[in-house]
């Protein structure tokens, strides 16, 4: 049985990966309207992935004989001045999401809860992997700077990125 501690802790995380979906769902929504076909299926993928992460808590926590719940949520921004800006939010948004996992491992470790170490290891990888993945997206953003042939030449391969991205399921 999981501690009350760490089930209220876990449901903040809840709230972060359902909040994490929906930023990115609006991220999608603009890109979609402002002739970014490739960066909006990207952040949908993104969007649907966060669902994801957010499922596997909830699944998680009543497998251990806590209660899931759900949260009030802020209104993402519908705001962006570029793309740039975007994928600038997107690595920002993944360095909170890492700091909040890995707190959550720290709680964990404290109250000896293995099973729950062991769970958020896959969260942990995780994580390395999107900083990693914004960050290179950014990169080459930067590198382009305002050029359209190279923005249209990255909206291309982002597209191409979210055709092969496959989404776990729990
Ligand atoms: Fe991208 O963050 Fe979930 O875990």
């Amino acid at each position: 049985m999981i501690s009350k501690n760490l089930e209220k802790a876990i449901n903040v995380q809840i709230m972060n990966e359902e909040h994490s979906s929906r930023i990115y769902m609006a991220m999608a929504s603009w890109c979609e309207t402002n002739a970014l076909p490739g960066a909006a299926e990207w952040l949908y993928k993104q969007s649907d992935e966060e669902r994801m992460h957010m499922l596997k808590f909830v699944k998680y926590l009543n497998d251990r004989g806590g209660y899931a719940i759900l949260s009030k949520l802020d209104k993402p921004t519908p705001d962006f001045k570029n793309l740039h800006e975007i994928f600038e939010q997107v690595l920002k948004h993944e360095q909170f999401v890492t700091s909040e996992i890995h707190k959550l491992y720290e709680l964990a470790m404290n109250e000896k809860d293995y099973s729950t170490e062991n769970f958020l290891q896959w969260y942990i990888s995780e994580q390395v992997e999107e900083e990693s993945v914004a960050n290179a997206i950014l990169d080459k953003l930067k590198l382009v700077g305002n050029d359209k042939a190279g923005m249209f030449h990255i909206d291309k391969e982002l597209a191409a990125q979210a055709a092969a991205k496959v989404i776990d399921t729990i």
